[in-house]
């Protein structure tokens, strides 16, 4: 890692008032949880998360859509946040105006401290009715097998249709006031920290090149190469949760 990125990115950080932290799946690689890019396992290993993440995977086939997210909930459940989380809940801490935008649908940015993330892809606990979208329980805190397995999905208590993890699937509109608030703070912030994501996936991906477009300093965190290359004022390569800590140490010594 370039000490002298690091050291650029720190004082950035550090006289930046308004402040976009943009995570994606690499953000939360350290605590164990797998990226889209990792291949899936297990029952699903022979399914791209793209084609499982759809309407159409789930009114095919419920049980085994709703057991891939039951799988990655508990997963989720027994990861921890990592050094690259709670350096963010840090960033927050000192910069007046912190925005935590992220494409996770985890909720590893919360357990960090971080109050408030906006999540454009929803989150693995937030099931919902697929018929009447009344809220539906959480549901059991059970450890799913390693390997996966189908499980039927709940039926909502109001319509009896299928309730659906409350994530964004492919094809689906965002939630609107999260992208309108994202979009907002990127083309309003002096710094716009973009960690672990490939930017493939659109329009979470126009984030960060709204806020180049409207002159802001883009800072990338991310071990490869990504479309972002060009965009980013600071480029550090490396994982998360060594780099925003050494960012945060030399931006706010104390
Ligand atoms: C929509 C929730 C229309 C579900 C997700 C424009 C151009 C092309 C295509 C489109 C376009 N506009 C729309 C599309 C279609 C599509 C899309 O973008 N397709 C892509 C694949 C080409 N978009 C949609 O379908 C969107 N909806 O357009 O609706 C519409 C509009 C109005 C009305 C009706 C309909 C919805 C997209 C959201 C889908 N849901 N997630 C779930 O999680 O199951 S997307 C999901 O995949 C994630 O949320 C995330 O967004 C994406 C994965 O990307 P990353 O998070 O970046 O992760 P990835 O694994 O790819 O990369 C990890 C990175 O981390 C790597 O770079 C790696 O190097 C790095 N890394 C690894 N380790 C570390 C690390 N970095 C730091 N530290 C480490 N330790
Ligand atoms: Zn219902």
């Amino acid at each position: 890692m370039e000490h002298g990125a690091v050291e650029a990115a720190a004082a950035l950080l550090a006289r930046a008032r308004r402040v976009v932290v943009f995570t994606g799946a690499g953000m939360s690689a350290e605590s164990g949880v797998p990226t889209f890019r990792d291949a899936l396992t297990g029952l699903w290993h022979r399914y791209d998360p793209q084609s499982l993440a759809t309407p159409q995977a789930f009114a095919a086939d419920p049980d085994l859509v709703w057991g891939w997210y039951e799988w990655r909930r508990s997963a989720v459940r027994r990861a921890r946040p990592n050094a690259g989380h709670l350096a963010v809940a840090a960033i927050e801490a000192h910069v007046p105006q912190p925005l935590v935008v992220t494409q996770n649908v985890d909720d590893l940015h919360e357990r960090a401290g971080s109050p408030d993330p906006v999540h454009l892809h929803g989150s693995l606990f937030a099931p919902r009715c697929c018929a009447c979208a009344h809220p539906a329980p959480a549901g059991a805190d059970a450890d799913e097998p390693a390997g996966g397995r189908r499980l039927p999905p709940p039926r909502c208590v109001r319509c009896c249709a299928p309730v659906r993890p409350g994530v964004v699937w492919f094809g689906e509109a965002l939630p609107q006031a999260a992208l309108d608030t994202a979009a907002t703070a990127a083309a309003d912030c002096d710094v716009l920290l973009t960690v672990g994501t490939s930017a493939l996936v659109y329009p979470a991906a126009e984030i960060p090149r709204t806020a180049a477009r409207a002159g802001a300093a883009v800072v990338q965190v991310n071990p490869g190469p990504t479309p972002l290359d060009p965009v980013a004022t600071l480029n550090l390569r490396g994982p998360a949760a060594e780099v925003l800590p050494a960012v945060v140490g030399a931006a706010w010594p104390d």
